[in-house]
């Protein structure tokens, strides 16, 4: 899953046209690059970002979305928690919702069951303004994974259907780089729990803590992360570098699973 941020922080704003087409530009390089996914975003959701409007978030991704979908063979996801952003994104072409919300917003369930779309729900403990502030658990990767289950169960009574639902622990949201280490040592807990499992680490500060490196020099780190979360069960790798990633994945792949050309 290549990562398409759709922000003025990405798209330097020569105005909503010319960052639409550098939008779309990226898009093609990153199915170029091998993505089997194109995840859109138009609003950060990055450590003690704010919220943007409804309005405003539709008028990045919509021309977006429906630029891939008419020019591009992948399949593309909406990364919202906004129900009117998601079905907006969906009638534009969009088949999976990737919500960091975990589709908790009223209404967002509702929306994700009536357009039977694949769904993505993460785990996340407060939220982005604060969430690295404080965070705490007592068994992290249980606390993880029962939150992905109680949320599965309240989609599935909503009218999602199982097949489409994906979960993801949520790298670096409310977690310390403590969480996030014992979360990717012990992922084999987590892609048991009968869901797929997605996962970004790309370029996150757990990479940054580490190796003591910036944000532009995370590289390395990422794809020995994205190794070990294959390994460890993770079927969809969300990523900002998509043609290393693809290899190294494949890589592992072809160990894990034997080799077809
Ligand atoms: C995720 O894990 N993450 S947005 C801080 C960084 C680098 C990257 C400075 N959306 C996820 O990518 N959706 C985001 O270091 C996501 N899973 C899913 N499903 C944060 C992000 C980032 C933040």
């Amino acid at each position: 899953m290549g990562i398409l941020n759709v922000t003025p922080d990405s798209f330097s704003d020569g105005g909503r046209y010319a960052a639409t087409e550098a939008a779309l530009a990226r898009a093609r390089q990153i199915v170029a690059e091998g993505a089997a996914i194109v995840d859109v975003g138009g609003q950060s959701t990055r450590p003690g970002s704010l919220e943007v409007e409804e309005s405003v978030e539709m008028a990045r991704v919509l021309p977006v979305i429906e630029g891939i979908a008419a020019t591009c063979d992948i399949a593309i996801s909406i990364d919202s928690s906004k129900p009117a952003v998601m079905a907006a994104a969906v009638a534009a072409g969009a088949c999976i919702i990737n919500d960091v919300y975990a589709l908790r917003a009223p209404g967002a369930r509702a929306a994700a069951a009536r357009t039977e779309v694949g769904v993505c729900l993460m785990h996340m403990q407060g939220e982005p303004r604060t969430m690295q502030e404080s965070p705490h658990y007592n068994d992290v990767v249980a606390e993880v994974g029962d939150f992905l289950l109680r949320e599965r169960q309240a989609c599935l009574d909503a009218g999602v259907a199982n097949e489409s639902i994906a979960f993801d622990p949520g790298f670096g949201f409310g977690k310390s780089l403590e969480h996030n280490l014992t979360l990717l040592r012990e992922l084999p807990r987590l892609a048991a729990l009968n869901a797929p499992l997605l996962v970004g680490v790309s370029r996150k500060s757990v990479i940054g803590k580490v190796l003591g490196k910036t944000v532009d020099d995370r590289l390395y780190g990422g794809l020995g992360l994205a190794a070990l979360c294959v390994a460890g069960g993770a079927r969809i790798i969300r990523t900002h570098d998509v043609a290393p990633t693809h290899d190294a994945i494949r890589m592992v792949s072809a160990v894990l699973q034997g080799w077809e050309a």
